[in-house]
């Protein structure tokens, strides 16, 4: 039989249904349930999306599928005796992350790779998902290694590059002269605290903006934060409605927003840029288009197993 190693697959997660909403941000809250006005604020913009479906899952599922299936194309190729699996291991949902690692485990799993769905390391978010597997890998016996980010893989900015590009043609298409078209490279924002803590999550951010960039040969770009939490500490900014209306200011017509910071079709993508900012963009007389999603473009998929292999033959 070949040598068995696992691949931890991790994700943010979603709510399985509408009915499960409350638990899914009551997770989030660290175990605090919110209002009945946070829950329908909550509600109202997954029923605003696609009418209550949950995108991030099925996106999840395929993520994790093809990189398998690309990981075991490429140790056949390579002649290598070994076969992946994927498990998924989700931070908000069930599968939670000590499930994924527990089934693992019951399978008979003794060494595995774990990998995040989001490109850039914060302590708050990737550095998260790796304790939690790391603590429960410990206690099912399993010898754990970690990607940590891939945000300068070439086939992540490759990807991102080829979308940008592509976006940037149909603006011109359109009668925008391409320079002036202002791309708004964006990721989910943090506490700002986390300067202070020397976390590399937004200089990793602005590497890959400048890579999409270069690559591109864009030169009218910035990078802005999106989706803040509402809490009462401040957190990174500035977020993209403000931007949005400094950019106004200085008669910017046309936008591209490219959420690099996300790689799945899902609420703070499909709510937060396509309903809320584009809102707020029309307003302000600016048109605003956004970058497809990354999901299971074989490109990502490229730069998933190739950090997975890279940190398994690591030492
Ligand atoms: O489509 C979906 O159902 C899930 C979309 C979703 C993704 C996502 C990614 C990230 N988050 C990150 C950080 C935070 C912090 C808080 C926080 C809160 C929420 C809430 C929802 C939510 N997040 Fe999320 N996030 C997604 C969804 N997130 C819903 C709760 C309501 C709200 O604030 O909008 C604040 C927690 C607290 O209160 O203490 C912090 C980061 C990412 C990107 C990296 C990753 O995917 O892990 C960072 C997708």
């Amino acid at each position: 039989m070949k040598r068995q190693i696992g691949v931890l697959v991790m994700s943010y997660g979603t709510p399985a249904s509408m009915d499960q909403i409350e638990a899914y941000y009551t997770h989030i809250r660290r175990g605090n349930p919110p209002t009945g006005e946070q829950l329908q604020e909550l509600t109202d913009r997954y029923e605003a999306i696609v009418g209550g479906v949950f995108p991030l899952r099925a996106n999840t599922d395929k993520q994790a599928s093809a990189l398998q299936e690309a990981l075991n194309r490429i140790t056949a190729e390579s002649g290598r005796e070994a076969e992946f699996v994927c498990y998924q291991g989700l931070k908000h949902a069930a599968p939670f992350i000590e499930d994924g690692v527990s089934k693992m485990g019951e399978d008979g799993i003794r060494e595995a790779v774990g990998i995040v769905l989001a490109p850039h390391y914060s302590v708050m978010s990737v550095g998260g998902y790796i304790k939690r597997a790391r603590e429960k890998a410990e206690a099912c016996g399993i010898r754990m290694k970690f990607v940590k980010s891939y945000h300068l893989h070439p086939a992540l900015i490759e990807a991102l590059s080829r979308r940008v590009a592509g976006k940037l043609d149909l603006f011109e298409e359109a009668g925008a002269v391409r320079d002036q078209v202002k791309v708004l490279f964006s990721a989910h924002s943090l506490p700002a605290r986390i300067l202070e803590m020397g976390d590399p999550y937004r200089e990793q951010l602005l590497e890959t903006s400048r890579a999409v960039a270069e690559q591109t040969g864009v030169s009218n770009w910035q990078f802005t934060w999106q989706s803040a939490g509402r809490t009462s500490e401040p957190w990174l900014g500035p977020d993209i409605l403000d931007t949005l209306k400094e950019l106004s200011v200085e008669q910017v017509e046309d936008v591209l927003v490219a959420p690099v910071g996300f790689v799945s079709d899902h609420l703070e993508v499909l709510y937060d840029l396509d309903i809320e900012a584009k809102a707020a963009a029309k307003e302000l007389d600016m048109r605003l288009e956004r970058i497809e999603m990354l999901n299971s473009d074989p490109l990502y998929i490229k730069a998933l197993s190739e950090s997975v292999i890279h940190a398994w033959e690591k030492e």
